[in-house]
């Protein structure tokens, strides 16, 4: 009996707790996956609110059993057959609304403005599987716990709501070529998840990212970098990952034909090729100039080509040096919202729309707070010239002694870093933001400074850390601040303390650590076409009193090389309830909601001009 106890537990753990269909695992994240797109599956999705998750349990709570019943949950799509026109079905896909995919669900019914909970999402398409070709499904995201379904069959789970998710259907896509793809997506917070219940924007559930299906063939390039070596403009370096049966001993090509640069080499026995070319030939990436190179890799049948740029980062004393120079980061944070939907960003032209007002406001950085961004966000900042701190979204107060917790934001940072090593724009990792003092916590950040650093360690560690005051003097000494490159703090002097914006002159800095500072917040709300004077709190006057004295004070840091202060636009965030200035937005922006500068923009940008003088 205990064989066969352990047996059933063997069984059940390869189940889970989730229906009877065993689970496939998410295959390695293919490199530049929308270079390989086939079939486009953005657009109508028709949808079925769900939240008892009828979808999926039975009346007794008990999870569709297909095997038993011959009937499982909304991800068979199920019709009354012809035969029997009497049969019941609860649900119909097809007579259900539809919406447009991606899109955040919360802000395309007004139904789902504040929906916590599951959805379940259809689209039927048409693609007939060639021979010899492998596919993936891919989605850009899906806020936050994703199930996700082919022609019935499970592919699997995934938790996260700003990360890509692949699934190898090879060989699941019918011969006929009808196939229809279920997602059940549950936006619920959990104590336990990245991030956790509470944080200061909006819950968007749903399927926010482009979805589309990715083919190669049978041996194919999964994975590449192609960089430059850390710290040397006179080396490229890099890595060829081929997988499929034939992947070892097989000739791969690397070649940027502007330059003239082009290597052969033969992949090793786990499929991997390993290059190293002089660099001296490239120019240099740089928000001035953002050249970007034509790179192409070949191998076998297989061909992909990326548009990489190239460039140095690291920092010397107080100094960040960008291709050896000394530069200032003159920054604005932001989230991945569109403020003139409101919602998440849909598409190229929001996500554009975004960078060009960072550029007007004379920016070349931006700070993609507080979770990784759109993938296409970092091909346009690549393109238009602006550096990135890139995030993940441990945000506050994590369950730090949770070790799935743990694993759960190393996945997230891991898939972040695996998806965007090849953008020149991203010059700094960020590994949380306002996390509290304390062991554990200190225990789990360092962690994943260390992971990030041994996944990729030419680019610069960072995390927006609290501090304290004493007095007027405000400390920063956050134990974590020594493993970190920069000193980067959140600070709401003339909001959340230290009085009115005029007095907070007097406060003066203790930094523990002799780094580069880059301050990764400061601002204040002010409602667009609210007037007053300096002292009225919500009123443009009293932002653009706080931004001129907010750069006066950390002006007075001698390390201060950089500022992405919060935020470029108001944003949905439902703890900010005030009816009249606030009505469910963060009016922190320097733009608002409808698209309108206010007075502190001017004043950052002056600001912008002038350290655009003193660096570039
Ligand atoms: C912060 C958070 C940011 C908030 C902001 C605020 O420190 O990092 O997510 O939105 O303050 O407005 O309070």
């Amino acid at each position: 009996t205990r064989i066969l106890l352990k047996l059933l537990l063997a069984a059940l753990l390869l189940v889970g707790p989730f229906g009877a269909q065993p689970a496939r695992a998410q295959s390695v994240l293919l490199q530049n996956a929308p270079g390989r797109r086939v079939l486009s599956l953005n657009g109508s999705w028709n949808y079925i609110i769900d939240p008892y998750e009828n979808g999926f349990y039975d009346y007794r709570r008990m999870a569709f059993d297909q095997s038993k019943t011959g009937k499982g949950g909304y991800y068979d799509n199920q019709k009354p057959s012809s035969a029997q026109e009497s049969e019941l079905i609860e649900y119909d896909f097809d007579k259900s609304p539809a919406m447009q995919i991606p899109g955040d669900w919360n802000s395309q019914d007004p139904r789902l403005l504040y929906y916590e909970g599951t959805i379940w999402f259809k689209k039927s398409f048409s693609l007939k599987p060639q021979a010899g070709q492998r596919y993936f499904l891919y989605f850009g995201a899906i806020n936050y716990e994703a199930h996700v379904y082919l022609n019935g069959k499970k592919l699997g789970m995934h938790k996260g709501g700003f990360t890509p998710i692949q699934y190898d259907i090879t060989g699941l896509l019918s011969a006929g070529g009808d196939n229809f793809v279920v997602v059940k997506a549950d936006n619920t917070r959990h104590p336990d998840a990245v991030p956790t219940i509470n944080t200061d924007w909006w819950n968007y559930g749903g399927i926010t990212r482009d979805v589309f299906i990715a083919a190669t063939p049978a041996t194919f390039i999964t994975d590449y970098k192609v960089q430059l070596a850390k710290n040397d403009a006179s080396k490229l370096n890099g890595y060829v990952q081929l997988s499929g049966a034939e992947k070892a001993g097989q000739a791969v090509t690397l070649s940027i034909r502007e330059a003239g640069l082009k290597q052969t080499l033969k992949t090793d026995a786990d499929g991997r090729a390993t290059f190293s070319l002089p660099a001296k030939k490239l120019k240099l990436w740089s928000p001035q100039s953002p050249k970007l190179y034509a790179v192409s890799l070949s191998s076998g049948a297989d061909a992909v080509q990326d548009n990489i740029g190239f460039r140095t980062i690291e920092t010397r004393g107080q100094d960040i040096l960008l291709n050896g120079k000394s530069i200032y980061l003159r920054g604005i944070s932001m989230h991945d919202e569109n403020p003139l939907i409101p919602g998440r960003a849909r598409g190229e032209g929001d996500l554009r729309m975004l960078l060009t007002w960072a550029k007007e406001l004379g920016c070349n950085y931006v700070r993609l707070a507080h979770y990784p961004h759109n993938e296409t966000m970092l091909r346009l900042a690549d393109e238009m010239g602006l550096l990135v701190w890139a995030e993940v979204p441990v945000y506050w107060t994590i369950a730090w002694e949770n070790p799935a917790t743990y694993q759960n934001a190393e996945a997230q940072l891991a898939d972040l870093i695996a998806m965007e090593k090849n953008r020149a724009s991203i010059v700094v990792w960020s590994v949380g933001n306002e996390t509290p003092l304390g062991e554990p916590r200190l225990k789990f950040m360092t962690s994943l400074v260390r992971k990030a650093r041994s996944l990729d360690d030419t680019r610069l560690l960072a995390a927006a850390l609290e501090l304290h005051r004493d007095g007027f003097r405000v400390n920063v000494d956050d134990p974590l601040g020594a493993e970190l490159d920069l000193t980067s703090f959140n600070e709401y002097a003339g909001w959340y303390w230290g009085g009115s914006p005029s007095g907070i002159t007097q406060y003066t800095f203790n930094i523990k650590y002799d780094k580069p500072v880059v301050v990764s917040e400061f601002g204040g709300d002010a409602l667009a076409g609210y007037h007053g004077d300096a002292e009225t709190r919500w009123s443009e006057e009293y932002q653009e009193s706080l931004y001129r004295n907010q750069i006066k004070m950390l002006s007075a840091i001698p390390g201060l090389r950089g500022m992405t202060p919060w935020i470029l636009a108001d944003f949905r965030a439902t703890r900010r309830q005030h009816p009249v200035y606030q009505n469910g937005f963060n009016r922190k922006g320097l733009i608002s909601s409808t698209g309108v500068k206010k007075k502190a923009f001017y004043v950052l940008q002056d600001y912008y001009r002038q350290m655009a003088q003193q660096y570039d």
